[in-house]
């Protein structure tokens, strides 16, 4: 059998963003635990597809740590292999020293594809690998990439830094193509976000940054942990081996009778949930959570008073966990009783819940109608404003007409909603 553990995109040099108060967490931390990792379970290599090191960031940071971790490696009779991305095409070749030739083995320099065999306890494989050769790549590059392994015995395993999901300047690259290349396990690298897609026979993996960056890197993060039977059987885990967690955590204040209830209700669904991480196999050092409270309250404003707060400063430590709230996105509505019965009255309020009634049920009346496109239009002339146009040359804004009716139903009865429940108090009140 061999053992190997492999990620992408450790983009050695940045740290994770909206940790603790002060504190700083560089990716160097997860590369540490993965070659611990590594040398703890008796991996027989370590596989990097590319983006190891940061662009941006200190170079110089990264590559005492990469060197580090080399060492220990060799020591350990653990050898690397790996391929550059669009992050690191000009100074990975540059760290592979001497001293580690023989065991640290950059694959595809220059944009030309290399294959190597490797065999540990009666086992063969190969590794076959590409790198980028220049920050941009317009093309794919698999088309250079012949279909028979070295040795048509053995299993073939594929690196390659690309993108799978857009026709993009970083490697474009297609699932037929991947499938036809006689690899049974592709390692891919540039999505941070895990990804898989297993069929028989091939087998493509993005296991995305082993260390979650930013709170856009949500849920589980870590590197794969890969078995390969003599018979050629692949066995594969996810492990949540990155010391920090980004969440979401749902809320619903339709139960609870007043604020002492809400700031419970709060807490426990906190420390429940922090109870279960705590409990995984792997523990992450910081938790992060995004709070998304919901549902119908009587008065919504206390509920944004709540939240409202400094919810930073929740500070939270649990055996060596730390807890954080970054912060809370609050969508509740105003509890208003039956929305059928007060859509009975001949007032302003029965007009109205009316018009709410219609609006969920996606009713084709003619005053929702107006009023949706109505809304649509409003929002197609904010988005086509000139200040938000490099939003929409990075491509964030390419959602489908189709979401903006979604999204167009969300405000329209946010605010009927919030206008009825403002329009009963008054009538209370008076
Ligand atoms: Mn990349």
């Amino acid at each position: 059998m061999i053992k190997l553990l492999a990620t992408g995109d450790l983009h050695l040099g940045r740290s994770s963003t909206a940790i603790s108060a002060g504190g700083v967490l560089p990716t160097r931390e997860v590369w540490n635990l993965m070659v611990d990792y590594a040398i703890r379970h008796q991996a027989d290599a370590i596989l990097l597809s590319g983006d190891i090191i940061d662009r941006e960031n200190r170079f110089f940071e990264a590559v005492g740590a990469l060197l580090d971790g080399f060492d220990k490696l060799q020591e350990a009779g653990i050898a690397v292999f790996m391929v550059s991305g669009n992050h690191d095409f000009d100074v990975l070749p540059s760290i592979i020293t001497e001293k580690h030739s023989g065991m640290i083995h950059l694959l595809g320099q220059n944009g030309a594809w290399e294959e190597k065999s490797f065999e540990r306890n009666n086992t063969a494989i190969s590794f076959v690998g590409w790198s980028f050769p220049t920050q941009h790549v317009f093309d794919s590059p698999l088309s250079d990439l012949a279909d028979k392994p070295l040795n048509a015995a053995n299993i073939r395993i594929g690196l390659l830094h690309g993108d799978l999901f857009a026709a993009s300047h970083y490697a474009p690259l297609n699932i037929s193509d991947l499938r036809r290349k006689g690899v049974q396990f592709w390692l891919l690298g540039h999505i941070h976000k895990p990804f898989q897609n297993v069929e028989q026979g091939v087998e493509i993996h993005y296991p995305g940054s082993p260390q979650a960056l930013s709170p856009k890197e949500k849920d589980t993060h870590g590197p794969l942990w890969l078995e390969i039977s003599q018979s050629g059987e692949i066995r594969i885990r996810h492990l949540a081996l990155s010391p920090v967690r980004y969440e979401d955590l749902r809320i619903d204040v339709s139960e609870t009778e007043n604020e002492h209830g809400v700031r419970s209700l709060l807490l426990n669904t906190l420390e429940d949930r922090t109870k279960e991480i705590r409990a995984e196999e792997m523990m992450p050092q910081q938790l992060v959570f995004d709070l998304h409270v919901s549902g119908s309250y009587a008065e919504p404003d206390a509920i944004l008073s709540i939240f409202g707060q400094n919810l930073q400063d929740f500070d939270r430590n649990l055996d060596g966990m730390a807890v954080r709230i970054r912060k809370a996105h609050v969508h509740v509505t105003p509890a208003i009783g039956d929305i059928s019965e007060l859509a009975k009255q001949a007032s302003p309020v029965g007009l109205l819940a009316d018009y709410i009634l219609k609006l969920e049920q996606n009713s084709d009346a003619p005053e929702v109608v107006a009023l949706s496109k109505a809304w649509l239009k409003q929002y197609e002339q904010l988005s086509t404003q000139s200040a938000y146009q490099p939003l929409r040359q990075e491509g964030r804004d390419r959602s489908p007409v189709e979401n903006h009716k979604e999204l167009g139903k969300d405000y329209l009865l946010d605010t009927a909603y919030r206008l009825l429940g403002e329009m009963l108090q008054q009538t209370r009140e008076n």
